[in-house]
């Protein structure tokens, strides 16, 4: 008889068992009310309950005789996609219950349902200076050949005075592997801000150098002086200095993106120009409302922004709503298939991942020809009008 064999799994087992691979094997449906831009689906795509039973379990019944959850998972969310090996794949930001967050990798065959994490989460070896925190991974597949995972790395503001336990300090942490199985790890973005978050590496070489979206910010929350959308460039990923560092797309006042905005995934390069996916944020009485919108830069040009729809592209509906931190949609992930479906990943309210489906074909439509904002009520008037006045023959 080998060890294995004396090993008396907890006694409920079976019953956790049974319950995660249902979930897991859910299938998972569009919602009827779609808006003919995206279709949302019914159920989130991966939560804390996803995470396999071996991180939060001892399964052995001597160690365990309860059968008690060892190790809480809090949330699952902020997920960077991509399309691998014929699976869709998510970096996903899980959140165990010591606040501490990770990156693990999740796979699905479809892209809607049957997300499964892989067998641990990701090890992302650190810098000569330990990260407390990461999260927030986009990754980008480069021309280079390499896929990189640029990630939020936080670290106590060693400036605070003793009293202050909470002042952090947020940077670009940076990831390449070539398998998402072993990673190597490069130094943190050399930038002249106070702190970075939000960062995305696009995935062509401009002008034979990197190209990096930045979200510059004074503050770990407020952006401050900084804020808006940036662009830089990097001739060496190993000693990453971003240079001509740019606002391609900077906040304004009241808009959804009045308070700060951040890119989303890496760009889908489409033949009328670069789609792209960001959060906007926007104060309100009951707190901030993060809400995710659209934008299109020049093929050739990519700091030049050529189309601005007006507003929210998705905003927290329903249970979306609630959540560790509600009010809040959120996405870094999008995977642009072969037969042009995008599936756009975003995560509610801090806490949950949802999917809905579009096309290249429909998000390029949306974005050139949904009318842009005027800044004004009146403007708002007038544009409603324009449209009912060429729609009065056709009623
Ligand atoms: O809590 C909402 C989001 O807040 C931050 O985003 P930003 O830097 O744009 O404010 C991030 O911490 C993000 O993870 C979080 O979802």
């Amino acid at each position: 008889m080998t060890n294995t064999d004396q090993i008396q799994k907890i006694h409920n087992f079976d019953v956790l068992m049974k319950k995660h691979t249902e979930l897991l094997e859910q299938q998972n449906t569009p919602a009827v009310n779609s808006n003919g831009i995206f279709s949302r689906y019914i159920n989130p795509v991966v939560t804390a309950a996803h995470t396999p039973l071996s991180w939060r379990y001892d399964l052995n019944a001597k160690t365990n005789p309860h059968g008690m959850e060892r190790i809480g998972i809090n949330a699952a969310f902020n997920a960077g996609a991509m399309k691998w090996n014929g699976k869709y794949i998510l970096a996903v930001r899980v959140e165990g219950a010591d606040r501490k967050s990770f990156i693990a990798i999740a796979e699905s065959p479809n892209g809607v349902d049957n997300f499964k994490f892989w067998e641990t989460p990701c090890v992302i070896p650190e810098t000569a200076e330990p990260d407390t925190n990461v999260y927030d991974m986009r990754l980008t597949a480069h021309q280079d050949g390499w896929i990189y995972g640029i990630f939020c790395t936080e670290r106590k503001d060693p400036k605070a005075s003793k009293t202050d336990t909470s002042s952090a300090i947020a940077n670009a942490g940076i990831a390449r592997t070539k398998d998402l199985l072993h990673w190597e790890r490069l130094p943190d973005l050399i930038s002249n801000t106070g702190q970075q978050r939000n960062v995305v590496l696009h995935p062509e070489f401009v002008n034979g150098k990197y190209a990096l979206y930045t979200r510059p910010q004074d503050g770990f929350i407020d952006v401050g002086n900084g804020g808006g959308i940036g662009l830089g460039f990097i001739t060496d990923m190993e000693n990453p200095i971003v240079e001509d560092e740019k606002i391609i797309y900077g906040k304004q006042y009241h808009t959804i993106y009045e308070l700060k905005n951040g890119l989303g995934p890496a760009p889908i390069k489409t033949e009328q120009g670069w789609l792209h996916l960001a959060h906007g944020v926007r104060n309100t009485a009951a707190g901030l409302r993060y809400t995710l919108y659209m934008f299109m830069t020049d093929l050739h040009d990519i700091s030049k922004v050529t189309h601005i729809p007006a507003g929210h592209f998705m905003a927290p509906e329903n249970e979306e709503r609630v959540g560790d931190v509600s009010n809040v949609l959120f996405s870094n992930g999008w995977i642009a298939d072969d037969d042009g479906t995008v599936y756009i990943y975003y995560a509610s309210s801090d806490t949950r991942m949802h999917v809905a489906v579009s096309s290249v074909e429909k998000l390029i439509d949306y974005v050139i020809n949904t009318p842009e904002d005027t800044y004004t009520s009146a403007g708002s008037v007038n544009t409603i009008i324009s449209q009912v006045n060429r729609n009065r023959d056709l009623l």
